[in-house]
Order: C-alpha cells, then sequence, then structure tokens
C-alpha cells in the first residue's frame, strides 16, 4: 500500500494533536477545593467566590463545628481563621490568596498547609479602606510555620479593588 507512510504521518499529527489538547485541557481543569464554613460566614463566601474567579472549583460544606474540623486536621490553634479548605492533600486555612494557593499546588512542598492567622482587613474576602499588611504562612506538619508569601499594606487598593 503506496499511501501508508502518509498514512501513518497523518496517524501520527493528529495523535500529537490530541496530546497536546489533552494536555492543554488537563491545565485548565480547575483544581477541586471543598471549603468547610459556619452557614453564617459572609467573608467566608467572598473567599469561595475569590477562588472561583481565579480558576478554582469549590465546594462547600456547612458545618456547626469548625472548631473540631481544624483540631481534627492538626491546625494550631494560634493559626486558625474562620473556614478551612483542603486540596491535593493541604489545609488552606483562613483567606489565602488563590496565587499563592497556586504556588503550593505547583511547587508541592513537604508541608502540612497554608494559613492566613485571623482575618486580615486587605486578605481576599475580607476587603476593606485600609488593607493591613499580612503574611501568608506555610505550616510544616509539626507546627512550625514560615512565611509563604507577604502582603502589604493597602495593596488592594492600589490595585483598584474598589471600584465597584
Ligand atoms: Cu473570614
Amino acid at each position: 500500500m503506496t499511501f501508508r507512510p502518509f498514512a501513518t504521518a497523518m496517524l501520527r499529527a493528529a495523535l500529537s494533536a490530541l496530546l497536546l489538547l489533552g494536555n492543554g485541557a488537563a491545565a485548565e481543569t480547575p483544581t477541586t477545593v471543598k471549603v468547610y464554613k459556619s452557614p453564617t460566614c459572609g467573608c467566608c463566601d467572598a473567599w469561595v467566590d475569590h477562588l472561583k474567579e481565579n480558576g478554582f472549583t469549590v465546594e462547600t460544606e456547612n458545618r456547626d463545628d469548625m472548631e473540631s474540623i481544624k483540631a481534627e486536621n492538626g491546625i494550631p490553634a494560634k493559626l486558625r481563621s474562620c473556614h478551612t479548605g483542603f486540596v491535593g492533600g493541604y489545609f488552606v486555612e483562613g483567606h489565602v490568596p488563590a496565587a499563592d494557593l497556586k504556588r503550593l499546588l505547583k511547587e508541592k512542598p513537604a508541608v502540612a498547609g497554608l494559613s492566613v492567622p485571623d482575618m486580615p482587613i486587605g486578605s481576599p474576602g475580607m476587603e476593606g479602606p485600609n488593607a493591613e499588611a499580612y503574611d501568608v504562612l506555610a505550616v510544616e506538619n509539626g507546627g512550625g510555620t514560615r512565611v509563604w508569601a507577604s502582603h502589604p499594606a493597602a495593596r488592594r487598593e492600589a490595585a483598584g479593588a474598589h471600584a465597584h
């Protein structure tokens, strides 16, 4: 069959196109974050929206026993905030910016999770007129922390977050 080399080349081209498509689709598939929050937490909902706006799929579950979820997952009391999320084997405690979470999922360090303790004004979901400086902490399995990302005061205002 004289056309066979051509057919084979076509098949190869089609296969690599499929592989490329496959890779592209995989890269764009949103990562699902499971978020536990209290049913009345407004800033938790705002953070969930922030994740969705940044390409994540979010599954939320309202719970009245948030403290026990944090305790069961080894989140030290001083690092706790409102909601607790889980993705890729990590916990995500509090108002962690989507970009810092994406970097965690990309670099995959050997830590237990990320935390923004309390609820600093200016963090995603906690937007306000006087943004505070805050750190996103990487939390090690033993409970030790190191700074994963620092966000300066008033950063989001400068970015025009108030132009609604
Ligand atoms: Cu909050």
